[in-house]
């Protein structure tokens, strides 16, 4: 994962550079993991609702427009929330070497980006952001949102943690969404298993009360 240096994208700064708004749980992902890891990193801030995403100088660092973004230490950019988690987090015990059990962490990161995140974090978004009132919201957003949650609840019923029985990528994938899914109207008493990972992955992640 770690390749050549791509020396005409080079910043000339000798840190992790992250282009993020730290009101998004893709964005806080990458926040959370570098700071577990005790990376150094530059955080610029931009704002998703003014555009900052679509200026021609972020254009080309990112074509899709969208934060996280991290730009390499040797400037070469990486975009993809889960992606990002899973360049950092390679080497470490946050994802596992066993082949079955790297798979089942990226079987988790799909999952949220297809399942969860476009319910969970969406409703968040219409109701936080843009203000919209409960009316005006797509009734799937919840009923799809609460099934994602009802997914989680299942499996960790019975586990401690999403994959194996230690931490992982996975665990950080879905912990600012889900932690933050009561803004988007979802009721954490409704998945107590989830209430009480998400308890247990703030304190092993060192995440506060968000
Ligand atoms: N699948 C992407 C989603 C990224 C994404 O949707 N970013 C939003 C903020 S959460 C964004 O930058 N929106 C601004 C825009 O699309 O203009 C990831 O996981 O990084």
């Amino acid at each position: 994962m770690r390749g050549t240096k791509d020396s005409h994208r080079n910043t000339g700064i000798d840190m992790i550079q992250v282009f993020g708004d730290t009101r998004s749980g893709n964005c806080l992902k990458v926040k959370w993991l570098l700071d577990h890891l005790g990376l150094p990193h530059a955080w610029t801030q931009l704002d998703v609702t003014r555009g900052e995403t679509r200026t021609a100088r972020f254009l080309a660092l990112n074509p899709a427009g969208q934060v996280p973004l991290v730009v390499l230490p040797d400037g070469r950019p990486l975009a993809q929330s889960n992606a990002i988690l899973l360049h950092f987090a390679a080497g470490t015990a946050l994802l596992p070497n066993d082949a079955y059990e790297q798979a089942k962490v990226l079987e988790w990161l799909f999952w949220e980006q297809y399942s969860h995140e476009p319910y969970v974090a969406v409703r968040r978004f219409h109701k936080l952001y843009l203000g919209r009132p409960d009316a005006d919201l797509d009734p799937k957003l919840l009923e799809r949102g609460n099934q994602a949650l009802a997914r989680m609840e299942e499996h960790l019923r019975g586990s401690a943690w999403l994959v194996g029985n230690q931490p992982t990528v996975a665990d950080l994938c879905l912990l600012p969404y889900t932690k933050l899914a009561h803004e988007g109207g979802f009721v954490p008493d409704d998945h107590p298993a989830v209430q009480a990972w998400v308890a247990r992955a703030s304190t092993r992640f060192g995440v506060g009360a968000a």
